[in-house]
């Protein structure tokens, strides 16, 4: 038995020493970008995001909607891994469909449907545009499109069928699934369109918008391969890699990660090596969880694409509780940190760390970036956002989305946790966070938030950051300081009675 000297520290425990502001601290000149994988220092990683943030690989937060808007504004998302491998390599086929700029997953209705059943679908959905094929079913034969302009219910009535109020296909201007977004657009100016479906094979395969015309310069920073489609990253476990690698593979995906509370085994190792022998650096694998330099050390050597960071610390997370292991966040990055670094100058290789779990609040993200971290893995802040698959439910008048670790029973996520077959204890809880609106608003501001830290700091990237960055730790007395609220009371109003 050994004792470490250090105490166990969380990321609250600490603050950011300002640095100096030079002219060149400017929004504008601040760049978030962090690499994604391994790679050899002062090279660029194969893959690299614009917005360190990545989300969680849980059944509540990364599906394609959300990985579709994440990728859009610079980050990337793990599609979970406790599911079918079909029903996965789905998913991300779904996500790998959108290009930047082209709209995939759009509502589909037959010709049949009814139009009072099409207005509320695109209601629903706050769409404008629903598309028609033979079967009603989106690989189904295109036949046409029907937008909100195409009928009115009054004049036309609920049960008139699209298929009456459609624009067919022949009358329609389509373009090849070649085409690029600007010849897209140039169509879409040319031939004063509202909307281009994109056809392969007499099937759909996107559709470009002329409103989304903005959308294009709005993401600017998406995450894209080199044929412009979205970036999207899978989860798999240490069980059924070898079946479920290739497939994810096939399906497109640009990057996998390990799915683990406990990342320190030979299990991620050969899962890794099994990835490296048959792909080589084509298919980067990132492994963890780990708290410490020693486990680093060995995925590192395994070949890990990156490392992520964090054991107990997840919002739903109660692994320290059930099973007694894990280390304050703070602590367990400092120590990778370390690690991560030691093993750049021994080997010249550079292995990205994640820090993942328990972020609580914007200042927790800064923190993590300024000790070290070079991406940000996140759960609760994603669940709560409209693009998550959880239900959105009103409690008592306030909004919230479900949210549920995937240690609980309702996960069943039994290859995360090493139990096998049944869960026979669980480390997560199944709850309700409060809801937060749209993913593109919540990541702007968190973006101007970290931005903001950096100028303060004096650093225009994070990597000037990692290196400049003074940070303190804060006394129990000042850390109760700093959250003092000021309650807002009305003063009581005297009736006269
Ligand atoms: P948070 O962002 O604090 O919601 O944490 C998300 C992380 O918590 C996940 O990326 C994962 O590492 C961990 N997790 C997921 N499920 C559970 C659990 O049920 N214990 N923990």
């Amino acid at each position: 038995m050994k004792i470490l000297p250090e105490i166990s520290r969380t990321l609250s425990e600490y603050l950011l020493i300002p640095g100096l502001t030079t002219e060149d601290c400017t929004p504008e000149n601040v760049d978030l970008g962090a690499p994604l994988v391994r790679h050899r220092v002062g090279e660029e990683p194969g893959i690299r995001i614009a917005t360190p943030m990545v989300s969680a690989i849980m059944q509540a937060v990364s599906s394609p909607t959300l990985a579709v808007a994440l990728a859009q504004v610079g980050g990337v998302s793990f599609i979970h891994q406790n599911q079918q491998i079909e029903d996965q390599a789905a998913d991300v086929r779904a996500v790998k469909r959108h290009k930047a700029g082209f709209r995939s997953g759009e509502v589909t209705v037959a010709p049949t449907t009814p139009l009072g059943e099409v207005s509320r679908r695109l209601a629903d959905t706050e769409q404008g545009v629903a598309v028609v094929t033979q079967s009603g079913e989106a690989d189904g034969e295109f036949l046409g499109i029907i937008s909100l302009d195409d009928f009115h219910l009054e004049r036309h009535g609920a049960f008139e069928t699209a298929g009456n109020r459609m624009r067919g296909r022949d009358g329609l201007v389509t373009a090849p699934a070649t085409v690029s977004l600007s010849e897209a657009n140039e169509l879409i100016w040319q031939h004063h369109l509202d909307v281009l479906p994109v056809l392969e094979d007499g099937r759909l395969a996107s559709l470009v918008l002329k409103r989304d015309y903005q959308a294009h310069k709005t993401y600017h920073r998406a995450s894209v391969d080199g044929e412009k489609r979205l970036r999207v990253g899978a989860g798999i476990n240490s069980r059924d890699f070898k079946d479920r690698i290739p497939a994810l593979v096939e399906a497109g995906a640009d990057v996998l990660c390990l799915d683990s509370s406990d990342g320190y085994s030979v299990y991620q190792a050969r899962t890794v090596e099994f990835a490296r022998e048959e792909y080589g650096d084509d298919v980067p694998v990132g492994a963890g969880n780990v708290v410490d330099g020693r486990a680093f050390r060995y995925l590192a050597d395994a070949g890990a694409a990156f490392v992520k960071v964090g054991i107990g610390g997840g919002a739903i997370c109660t692994t320290r509780a059930q099973k007694g292991i894990g280390r304050g966040q703070a602590s367990a990055l400092l120590d990778v940190v370390e690690a991560r670094d030691a093993y750049a100058q021994e080997t010249g290789v550079y292995v990205p760390l994640c820090c993942d779990g328990g972020l609580l609040n914007d200042s927790h993200m800064a923190m993590a970036l300024a000790m070290g971290a070079d991406f940000i893995m996140l759960g609760r802040y994603f669940a709560r956002l409209d693009e998550s698959p959880s239900r959105k439910l009103q409690i008592g008048g306030q909004w919230y989305k479900e949210y549920w670790g995937e240690g609980s029973r309702r996960a069943q996520n039994e290859a995360r946790y090493g139990q096998r077959g049944q869960m026979v204890f669980e480390e997560g809880v199944d709850g309700y966070v409060p809801y937060a609106g749209s993913l593109y608003d919540n990541v702007e501001r968190t973006r101007a938030k970290l931005t903001s830290t950096m100028i303060s700091c004096g650093s225009t990237n994070l990597r000037d950051f990692h290196r400049d960055a003074v940070l303190v730790p804060v006394s129990a007395e000042s850390f109760k300081q700093t959250g003092a609220e000021v309650q807002l009371r009305r003063p009581t109003v005297d009736s006269g009675e």
